[in-house]
């Protein structure tokens, strides 16, 4: 009897890999090209077959282990004349020896190994010199003739865990996917597991709202809620499904983040007061919006990050010029947001008289498409509605959103003693791929000074 240990081969690259699926146990017999583990490093997961037929004796690794090139995997013992001569040839590294076995080809299935492109090179056998300790009852291996070429990988290979035939590409796609193998039907010889098996296992399941295969969204179940009472069912308008479908997709692929801060308005308020009669006189009426509208404009160009957005890929990102504004308008037809061209160039009596302009138009349906195109950022006030504070949804491809809730008179401690200020709560919510916290922190910052000061916007 001749124990050997079989070495982890070059599988390229010099960092480690982790061993995530031990595929043999002690007692196992295994052929030659059977896999023993699958190893997963940052770029492959690849499965590392025996190279001598035998039976496996000790396990030397466990998951989880890292491996590099050299560490003991597995002993295995073999026992049987052909066996034998197999490992003594490999075992002295003898290509002659390997020759006279025939030189025939090894078991592998080359179309699967065109498919799957995971080639880690022949594990290096070499001899244990303790006597074995195999158990009586082991069957006695198999040997089969390697090639001449030495033994290559085995990505056919059956999972001695759960009968289960799929190669590691088809494994590590599996976990991905969360698809517990042993649920797909394999369309492969002798049912072996291919891609398209798991790719149309995961389209059926998402067709048919099973989350349990990983990636569709947990339904909510309908409700019959005249069960409970009296109901009345209406339609939903276009434009409230519309928000919804958008807010979602927001919601699904923004990471939000939202940052809190109040602008001391009190002089701000005086002012836009002192002017109430020169508004009139305009025609128009000035709230607190034409001046967070300016006060914003002012701040995208110091932050042009907020100013900006990300391609769908991910990979750049587009800094806008220009700084259009949308403004979100409560309708009884549903939330609509038209889009204020160039604020930054404009004066705050031509913004309170837009504000009013497209405030109406809205609420009048008379918007065009092209009104509600082209924004840089938003701004949802709830000023004039209540409340002290919420948090917006970003509208992308936009990548921040100013809320605004109502301004109230409060006590603020101004190092000697509480003074009454009128507080406006702002929060900032944002896209975290694009915009991190240091340059939300920086913008509203920025804005709660120009709202303190206004002093400031004409700077
Ligand atoms: N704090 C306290 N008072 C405020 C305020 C604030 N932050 N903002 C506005 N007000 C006051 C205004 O000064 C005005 O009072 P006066 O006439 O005494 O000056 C009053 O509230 C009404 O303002 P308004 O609503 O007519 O005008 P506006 O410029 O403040 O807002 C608009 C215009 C279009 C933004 C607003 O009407 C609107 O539709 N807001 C809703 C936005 C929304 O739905 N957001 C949620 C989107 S997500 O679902």
């Amino acid at each position: 009897m001749a124990r050997v240990q079989i070495d982890v081969p070059d599988i390229g690259g010099s960092e480690g890999a982790e061993v995530i699926e031990i595929l043999v146990a002690p007692g196992d017999t295994v052929d030659i090209d059977q896999g023993l583990i699958v190893l997963e490093s940052d770029k492959a997961s690849m499965e590392i077959p025996s190279t001598i037929a035998g039976t496996v004796v000790e396990l030397l690794v466990a998951e989880g282990d890292e491996l590099v090139e050299g560490s003991p995997m597995v002993v295995v013992d073999a026992s049987d004349a052909a066996g034998e001569a197999d490992t003594a040839a490999q075992a002295a590294g003898s290509e002659d020896a390997v020759a006279e076995t025939g030189g025939a080809s090894a078991d592998t299935d080359k179309a699967e190994l065109d498919r799957e492109q995971s080639a880690p090179q022949s594990p290096t056998p070499q001899p244990v010199t303790p006597e074995p300790t195999v158990p009586e009852s082991a069957t006695p291996p198999t040997a089969k003739p390697v090639a001449a070429s030495g033994a290559e990988p085995t990505l056919a290979v059956e999972d001695h865990g759960d009968s289960v035939y799929a190669g590691p590409a088809v494994r590590k796609l599996a976990r991905e996917f969360g698809v517990p193998l042993a649920a797909v039907a394999g369309s492969g010889p002798h049912g072996r597991i291919l891609k398209e098996d798991l790719h149309g296992f995961v389209k059926n399941s998402l067709g048919a709202g099973d989350t349990k295969a990983g990636g569709a969204l947990p339904k909510v179940p309908d409700v019959d809620f005249a069960q409970f009472g009296e109901v009345e069912i209406t339609e939903r308008s276009k434009l409230d499904k519309l928000t919804a479908a958008n807010m979602q997709r927001s919601w699904l692929n923004v990471p939000h983040v939202t940052q809190f801060d109040d602008a001391d308005i009190t002089e701000l308020e005086a002012f836009r007061k002192s002017l109430k009669a020169d508004a009139e006189g305009r025609g128009t009426k000035l709230t607190p919006v034409p001046f967070i509208l300016k006060a914003c404009a002012v701040a995208l160009k110091t932050n042009p990050k907020l100013n900006s957005s990300l391609s769908q890929d991910g990979q750049v990102l587009v800094y806008k010029k220009y700084v259009h504004i949308g403004m979100a308008v409560d309708t009884p037809a549903g939330l609509v947001v038209p889009v204020l061209r160039d604020v930054d160039r404009k004066g705050i009596w031509e913004l309170a008289a837009e504000v009013q302009e497209m405030a109406a138009l809205a609420r009048e349906r008379k918007l065009k498409p092209q009104d509600m195109q082209g924004g840089c950022f938003t701004i949802s006030s709830l000023g004039s509605i209540g409340g002290r504070g919420f948090t917006p949804i970003v509208n992308p491809p936009e990548v921040a959103i100013l809320g605004v809730s109502k301004a109230a008179v409060q006590p603020v401690w101004d190092g000697e003693q509480f003074t009454p200020r009128t507080l406006m709560p702002l929060t900032l919510s944002y896209d975290h791929r694009v915009v991190n916290g240091g340059d939300a922190g920086r913008f509203l910052t920025g804005l709660v000074a120009l709202l303190s000061d206004t002093r400031r916007l004409s700077l």
